[in-house]
């Protein structure tokens, strides 16, 4: 592959952005990331995903050594290094290899790499005909046990295994309950329904609060369409018409099954989807 990586202040070249076996985050998940999405050269919500992630490395014990600022340059220089407009952007720092082994890294260094690519239907052609959903038999832990609001590799652990599992099902993705039954959030997306014209939506009180998901519930809420941020129970699922996902790379996703229960693909699906398309590019 070619092209560029912004790896600790410097642009290198694709294949050499690589790190040291005993980097800590390979073996103690120390690492944060964002996904982020440039559309026409701009990327959407560009500072927000910079902040996040110097807020989920302190959530980490860690501080990325680069003000938001520097960080949004670094974005800049890579893109255009890369001479991408329209790209997915995935910014990642890390605690490094240092000079002890173990669970412990304040000596570790902090490191940060920006890697660019592009990114078409984060789920193929579920983008129009609607997702086909598994359910997870991994459920998302409590706040007490990690730190939810943090976009933390470690995290996504169970949402690989949850992917692969829904993978060798022939669906596209799996849905997710949380630690107390309620439903949580797809593996890298969260979860929108639609009843009698109102929109429900689970609580982001055990997984991350997703810009993309503010988003849509602003624009929503613009619409003057009632939004529920509350918990909903599996057996809820039976009486939701519509289900979509949201995401910075599934953008808004439709689902037409999540396990048994079937959804349309219906017209506020539709409506909002293409909304926040307008609203990205805009
Ligand atoms: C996103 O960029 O929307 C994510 O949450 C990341 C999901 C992924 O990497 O598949």
């Amino acid at each position: 592959r070619d092209g560029v990586i912004w790896m600790d202040g410097k642009l290198v070249p694709w294949r050499d952005a690589n790190v040291h076996i005993l980097t800590h985050a390979l073996h103690y998940a120390s690492a944060v990331f964002e996904g982020e999405r440039a559309y026409g050269g701009k990327i959407f919500k560009s500072r927000e995903h910079s902040e996040r992630l110097k807020r989920s490395a302190n959530m980490l014990d860690f501080e990325i050594p680069y003000t938001v600022d520097q960080i949004e340059d670094a974005k800049a220089e890579v893109m255009k290094a890369n001479g991408m407009t329209d790209c997915y952007v995935r910014p990642l720092a890390w605690r490094g290899s240092g000079p002890d082994m173990g669970v412990a890294s304040e000596q570790n260094p902090v490191r940060m790499a920006v890697a660019v690519w592009e990114w078409g239907a984060y789920y193929g052609a579920a983008k129009m005909k609607g997702a086909k959903l598994d359910i997870s038999k991994w459920k998302r832990p409590s706040p007490e046990t990690v730190p939810s609001q943090a976009k933390a590799s470690g995290l996504y652990m169970i949402c690989t295994m949850s992917k692969h599992a829904a993978h060798a099902k022939g669906c596209t993705d799996a849905m997710m309950f949380d630690y107390r039954g309620y439903v949580a959030e797809a593996t890298g997306a969260n979860i929108f329904f639609v009843k009698d014209g109102e929109v429900h939506t689970p609580k982001a009180d055990c997984f991350l609060n997703g810009l993309t998901r503010q988003t849509v519930i602003e624009l929503l809420r613009d619409k003057q369409i009632k939004v529920h941020e509350r918990h909903i129970e599996a057996s809820e699922l039976e009486g939701f018409e519509q289900c979509w996902l949201t995401g910075t790379a599934a953008e808004v996703t439709p689902v037409a099954e999540i396990g048994d229960y079937n959804f349309e693909v219906g017209a506020l699906t539709h409506d909002i989807a293409e909304t926040y398309e307008k609203h990205v590019r805009a």
